[in-house]
C-alpha cells in the first residue's frame, strides 16, 4: 500500500489537493462547486463520460445546496469513484492449460518488456514455470533487453535474430513451452507506432498461428498502457481492442504520473478488466490491479 501512496502522488495532488482547495474556498456544495469538481476531474484526465458520471452519481447522493463537510463529501465520492472502478477489477486468471499464453501488446515504449519481466516474477513467485518469448523482432535491444529480464528472474527466453517473423518465434515458443509442460508463456512484442497497420497485422498473424495449435490460445491478450499519455489511453484501448481483441489492460508508469486519473475513463469506458498496475522499473513494481486500494492512494 505504501508503494502505491507514494506512486499516486502525483495524481494526488492534481485532483485531492486542488479539490480541497476550491471547497473550503466555496464552503458548501453549490452548483458553482460542483462545477469546479467536474473541472478538477477533468483536468485529472478522468474524461469527460466518467467526469459526469461521477458528478450526477453525487448529485444523486447530496441534495443540492446542502452544507456537507470536507470529510462527507469525500467519502461520497470515494464511494462513486471505487464502484467505477470495482466494475474492472477482476484479475487475471490462469487455467491449467499447459502452457497459459500471455500476448503483451501496446504502443512504443508503454511499458511492454518490463511488464514482461515483472510478470514473469509475479508468476515465479507463485510457484508457476514460465517462459518468455521475444516477438519484438524489430528492435535491436528488445531481445537483449528481454534476454537481461529472463536472467534477472531467472526464467527461459525463446528469441531469434533482428528481422525474424515475430509470429513464428512466437510459435516456437509455444511448442517448446507445451514440451516442456511450462505453466505460462508470455510473449513481448514490438509497439512501433509509426506503422500502425504493419503492426496491427503482424499481432493479427501471431494471434492467429497460436490459435493453430489451441483454439483458446492466445489465453489472455494484454494490452499495456502508459499512464502519462493522459487522454490519448482512450484511443489505444479503442484501436487495439478493435483490431485485436483485448482481455485485459496494464497501466503502468503511474508514478511520476499525474495523469492516473485516466484510469476512471479507461474504466467507465470500455469495462475491460485492469490486470495490474506498474508504479516504478523494478521487478517488484508490479501490483494486482485493487480498486479500493487505488481509490485509497489518491484520497489518502
Ligand atoms: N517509472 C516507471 N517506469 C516504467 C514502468 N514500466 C516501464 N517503465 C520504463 O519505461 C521505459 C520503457 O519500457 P519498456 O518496457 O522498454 O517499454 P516497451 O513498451 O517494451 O517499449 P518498446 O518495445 O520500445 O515499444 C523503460 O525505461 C522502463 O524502465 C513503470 O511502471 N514505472
Ligand atoms: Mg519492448
Amino acid at each position: 500500500m505504501k508503494d502505491l501512496i507514494n506512486a499516486l502522488e502525483k495524481t494526488k495532488i492534481k485532483f485531492l489537493i486542488g479539490f480541497t482547495e476550491k471547497f473550503k474556498s466555496s464552503g458548501d456544495l453549490n452548483e458553482s462547486s460542483i462545477e469546479d469538481l467536474e473541472t478538477l476531474l477533468l483536468s485529472s484526465d478522468v474524461g469527460v463520460s466518467a467526469s459526469q458520471r461521477i458528478i450526477s452519481d453525487l448529485r444523486k447522493k447530496i441534495r443540492k445546496g446542502a452544507l456537507i463537510s470536507q470529510d462527507l463529501l469525500n467519502i461520497e465520492l470515494k464511494k462513486i469513484m471505487t464502484e467505477i472502478l470495482e466494475s474492472v477489477e477482476v484479475p487475471l486468471y490462469t487455467n491449467n492449460k499447459s502452457p497459459n499464453v500471455i500476448l503483451i501488446i501496446g504502443a512504443n515504449g508503454a511499458g511492454k518488456t518490463t511488464t514482461c519481466g515483472k510478470l514473469a516474477k509475479l508468476f515465479k513467485t507463485m510457484g508457476k514455470s514460465v517462459m518468455l518469448a521475444s516477438g519484438d523482432t524489430f528492435r535491436a535491444a528488445a531481445t537483449d533487453q528481454l534476454g537481461f529480464w529472463g536472467k534477472k528472474i531467472g526464467v527461459p527466453v525463446v528469441s531469434q535474430g533482428l528481422g525474424a517473423d515475430s509470429a513464428s518465434v512466437i510459435y516456437d515458443a509455444f511448442t517448446s513451452a507445451k514440451s516442456r509442460e511450462i505453466d505460462i508463456l508470455i510473449a513481448d512484442t514490438a509497439g512501433r507506432l509509426q506503422n500502425k497497420m504493419g503492426l496491427m497485422e503482424e499481432l493479427k498473424k501471431i494471434t492467429r498461428v497460436l490459435s493453430k495449435i489451441d483454439n483458446s490460445a492466445p489465453h489472455e491478450v494484454l494490452l499495456v498502457i502508459d499512464a502519462g499519455v493522459g487522454q490519448n489511453a482512450i484511443d489505444q484501448v479503442k484501436v487495439f481492442n478493435e483490431m485485436i481483441g483485448v482481455s485485459g489492460l496494464v497501466l503502468t508508469k503511474l508514478d511520476g504520473s499525474a495523469k492516473g486519473g485516466v484510469i476512471f475513463g479507461l474504466a467507465h469506458n470500455f469495462k475491460i478488466p485492469i490486470r495490474f498496475i506498474g508504479l516504478g522499473e523494478k521487478e517488484d513494481q508490479l501490483q494486482v490491479f485493487n480498486a479500493k486500494q487505488f481509490v485509497e492512494g489518491i484520497f489518502s
